[in-house]
């Protein structure tokens, strides 16, 4: 019988041998790699932290111990160890196994994550209250080298590091953030890892130590003060001493023995204690460990072939942006890209190639990106943030103080704006329109279609203040083949003339609104289509005309209703007093879970012919006009 098959929950893995670990890591990868090459998901990251979530359950108890995963893209293998290996063939898919820890899921995922950096502060809090509680056990943080990059992780490890907190981070460090990863923390742990001698040394040094003779407590003080003085000559992980931690490590994070050990340990230390953990991202398939960026995270692919992709065939909105950005830069010498530690995901790498002096990888750190944007451009230069729309939430003052408030020409290109899908609640970029449009200054635009981000970001470069441009994940679908028409005066762009109905759709949702009309004509309604690719400010000369001279408006948004483009459409329809029915299509008010766009835009009755059904209801029953109807739980 298969060890894994043996094992549903922490407690079956701590009746195994030790000496049988080493084969159960071996069945969980395959098992890991078996499913995730038919769901997709986070690949590498989590090959590299089989043996490193092994020992965990191996050494400590959770539940009662809690152990917190940093953005939670590698919880795999935790998820497999605690009840959920027989529905795991069900991850990322709608109703199925999210892809990140979720609590409703599992007595053993403490605490929810898929933004980076929190981990260190989140266990911190968990610790505080369980030493309130005068209760008893271990709280483990388990963060990588990259999301240790973002300045969060720097706060809680400050505040840990001068408190008597019993609290244990394990840095996993495979030398990779999603790309490789970048700054002096990282140079720093290099240095650790490669110096052989450093550790053969500190080896030698700590044993001799530990062979000396504890007489009397003016020997033991005088044995620490040696041992203190010496640890700045032998100690790798000085940093992290000096910040009150003690430092174990470095250890290899794929060597069981060596890590049960070190966690019993470490469980014996009092204080904040930080061991360090070398796993190999990717570890055990072939094309993950030479490529860990590419397979940091994947769609479905073939196991024996690998994740190949077309790059022509596959023109997405992150690619487009990247290849437009590089080719006007080579005219403009003040543009300079910056990205927080995702060149390849936000299609910055031909940019990265082509000028690094002016590309800046910051790490995961978007606060910082948009400051130094600020910086750069109150310096002359046309800095251009490369970010996801849902990190992006975490620079909000920095965009409202640092950029706007000065009203400096910072462009913000915002990747995977809208229902991304898989990745589910911590990852849907639904919160852009209404974090931004409120802030005074910014321009805030979304493309119908890649050749419009282009000239969208031509445009962007024209303009002496802040712009922010909004757009989806993946390819651009049947609104490609529509002709885009220069910016100049922010004005939207009348798609289709019709009568009685006009909709008004932003970015990836004017495909839904070209279906929309499709749908409509058959139910004898000839809708006019906007295309209202300007979101603040709003082309108040059309939506004027709009409002007189139709009888409903309807407005669709992948953002959320409150404070969404919607909004805005009925403010101005309320304090201009016109006399019009207004629908508003968007995200209600509610976290909107995993699964694939197609299937959560039906689910939100956001597809086309959810639209019309709604649509047709409103004209048939003929209700007095009134403005400010909106749809969804407002
Ligand atoms: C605030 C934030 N910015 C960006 C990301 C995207 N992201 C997900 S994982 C990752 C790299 C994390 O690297 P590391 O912590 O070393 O984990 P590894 O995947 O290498 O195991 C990044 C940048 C994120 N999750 N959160």
């Amino acid at each position: 019988m298969a060890l894994l098959d043996q094992i549903n929950e922490p407690d079956d893995l701590k009746k195994l041998d030790q000496g049988k670990l080493p084969a159960l890591a071996e069945e969980i990868r395959k098992f890991i790699l078996q499913h995730v090459s038919v769901t997709g998901g986070h690949l590498a990251s989590n090959l590299g932290v089989v043996e490193l979530t092994i020992a965990l359950h191996y050494v400590y108890n959770s539940p009662s111990d809690k152990i917190i995963w940093d953005v939670g893209h590698q919880s795999y293998v935790h998820k497999i160890l605690t009840s959920r290996k027989d529905n795991f063939y069900t991850l990322r898919s709608y109703g199925g196994l999210s892809g990140f820890p979720k609590r409703k899921e599992s007595v053993h995922d403490i605490f929810e994550t898929g933004h980076s950096s929190t981990s260190i502060s989140a266990a911190l809090g968990i610790a505080r209250a369980r030493d309130l509680k005068k209760e008893l056990y271990h709280v483990i943080a388990v963060v990588g080298d990259g999301a240790l990059t973002g300045g969060m992780a720097f706060e809680a490890m400050n505040d840990a590091g001068h408190s008597d907190t019993n609290l244990t981070v394990i840095l996993n460090d495979n030398e990779m953030s999603i790309s490789q990863n970048v700054g002096a923390l990282a140079t720093h742990l290099t240095r650790i890892r490669s110096n052989p001698r450093y550790n053969w040394l500190k080896k030698v040094v700590e044993s001799q130590l530990r062979g000396l003779p504890l007489i009397g407590r003016p020997m033991a003080n005088g044995i620490e003060k040696l041992k203190n003085s010496l640890k700045y000559l032998l100690v790798p992980g000085i940093i992290f001493e000096e910040m009150g931690f003690t430092y174990m490590g470095p250890v290899n994070g794929h060597d069981l023995n060596g890590l049960v050990s070190v966690f019993e340990r470490a469980k014996k230390v009092k204080g904040p204690v930080l061991i360090h953990v070398i796993t190999k991202k990717g570890k055990g398939y072939d094309f993950s460990e030479t490529n860990p960026e590419r397979y940091h995270g994947v769609p479905p692919f073939d196991l024996e072939h690998g994740c190949e992709q077309d790059i022509e065939a596959n023109m997405t909105y992150s690619m487009t942006f990247g290849r437009h950005l590089t080719s006007i830069a080579e005219k403009n010498n003040d543009i300079v890209a910056i990205t927080v530690a995702m060149p390849e995901g936000t299609g910055l790498t031909p940019f990265k190639d082509r000028f690094p002096e002016r590309f800046f990888d910051v790490g995961i750190a978007e606060q910082h990106a948009v400051t130094l944007a600020a910086g750069m451009a109150a310096n002359g230069l046309r800095p251009v943030v490369a970010i996801y729309s849902t990190f992006f939430q975490r620079a909000y003052d920095q965009v409202l103080h640092d950029v706007c408030q000065q009203n400096l020409p910072v462009i913000f290109a915002l990747d995977r704006a809208g229902i991304v899908g898989e990745d589910g609640e911590t990852h849907q970029g639904v919160f852009d329109i209404s974090y931004l449009q409120h802030i005074p200054n910014i321009t805030l635009m979304a493309p119908k279609n890649t050749s419009e981000l282009r000239k969208m970001m031509d445009y962007a470069l024209t303009v002496n203040g802040p712009v922010a441009i909004r757009y989806p994940r993946g390819r651009g679908g049947i609104a490609e083949s529509l002709p885009s028409l220069p910016l100049r005066d922010l004005s939207w762009e009348i798609l289709e003339h019709g009568c009685k109905v006009a909709v008004l759709a932003v970015g990836s949702m004017v495909e839904v609104a070209i279906q929309l009309s499709k749908c409509l004509k058959a139910r004898n309604i000839r809708p006019t289509i906007i295309n209202a690719r300007v979101i603040k400010p709003l082309d108040l000369i059309m939506l004027k005309q709009l409002a007189n001279e139709a009888d409903l408006l309807v407005t669709l948004e992948d953002n959320v209703l409150i404070g969404g483009f919607g909004s805005s459409v009925v403010q101005y329809v309320v304090a201009n007093r016109i006399d019009v029915h207004v629908l508003n299509f968007g995200i209600p008010d509610r976290f909107i879970e995993h699964g694939s766009i197609k299937r959560l835009r039906e689910e939100l009755k956001l597809d086309h012919e959810s639209i019309a059904d709604e649509i047709s209801k409103v004209l048939a029953r003929e209700e007095k006009a009134y403005a400010g109807f909106t749809q969804g739980t407002y």
